[in-house]
């Protein structure tokens, strides 16, 4: 038996208990191709030296509008883990390895997160489950990338997006969030001049690249949605 402490593993010393505990949740690990190959913890995923070695988890990320398109953001709390404080989109996070949230096929899989970001849009920002069910969420993309954050952590994910336009109750969890703003385009575009704001970098690679021309389609976004191909960034 083992118990020296690299074995025990200190890297959540001092962190936020509610957050440490999340780190047991079980993420799915990916092959290449987005097909789920095992479970392995939040930890485990997000721990650079294991993100070298190519371990690679689903993810998902929300963009939330407003019935004025208004794109709905979170300042993440200070006690998260990783990317703590930065601003990003409405919410991210991971289907879990369980029957509702995985899936081997791509239609399979965007059922799955679809019903993770039902769940998470709930714990992080109160929203009540019955104002975002499932088939409000549209699939664009898939967008695979690489970033690490603080200290022993990072990400490294197949990222699905989803967009959805809802009028929607918050009752923000602060271990979650420590601000919401609902912005304009030209808003978030003023945020990105703001030297005082961090951005996370999954938010920041989809604001430059595709998001600003979603979100001027929003009315004919239907060419867009259902994207196959998983767009490595
Ligand atoms: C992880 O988000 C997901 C992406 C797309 C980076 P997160 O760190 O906010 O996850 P959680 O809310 O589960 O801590
Ligand atoms: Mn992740």
């Amino acid at each position: 038996r083992n118990t020296s402490a690299a074995a025990v593993g200190t890297e959540l010393q001092g962190y936020d208990a509610t957050q440490v505990s999340l780190m047991d949740e079980v993420c799915i690990v990916l092959d290449d191709d987005d097909k789920p190959i095992a479970g392995a913890s939040k930890k485990i995923c997000h721990l650079m030296t294991n993100i070298e070695r190519g371990l690679l988890h689903r993810a998902f990320s929300v963009f939330l509008f407003d019935s004025e398109k208004r794109l709905l953001l979170q300042q993440r709390a200070d006690e998260k883990i990783t990317f703590a404080g930065m601003w990003t989109n409405t919410c991210c996070s991971h289907p879990l390895d369980i029957p509702t949230e995985t899936g081997v096929s791509l239609e399979e899989g965007i059922v799955g997160v679809k019903n993770a970001a039902q769940r998470k849009l709930e714990q992080e920002l109160g929203i009540p489950a019955a104002q975002v069910p499932p088939e409000i969420f549209k699939f664009l993309t898939r967008i695979h990338y690489k970033a690490p954050s603080n200290g022993p952590w990072g990400e490294h994910e197949i990222d699905y997006i989803l967009f959805a336009q809802a009028t929607v109750d918050l009752a923000v969890n602060p271990n979650e969030a420590k601000d919401v703003r609902y912005v304009t385009p030209q808003e978030l575009k003023a945020m990105f001049q703001d030297p005082e704001l961090t951005f996370t970098p999954w938010f920041r690679l989809i604001c430059e690249t595709m998001l600003f021309e979603w979100w001027e389609n929003f009315e004919t976004l239907d060419k867009y949605l259902g994207e196959k191909e998983i767009r490595r960034m």
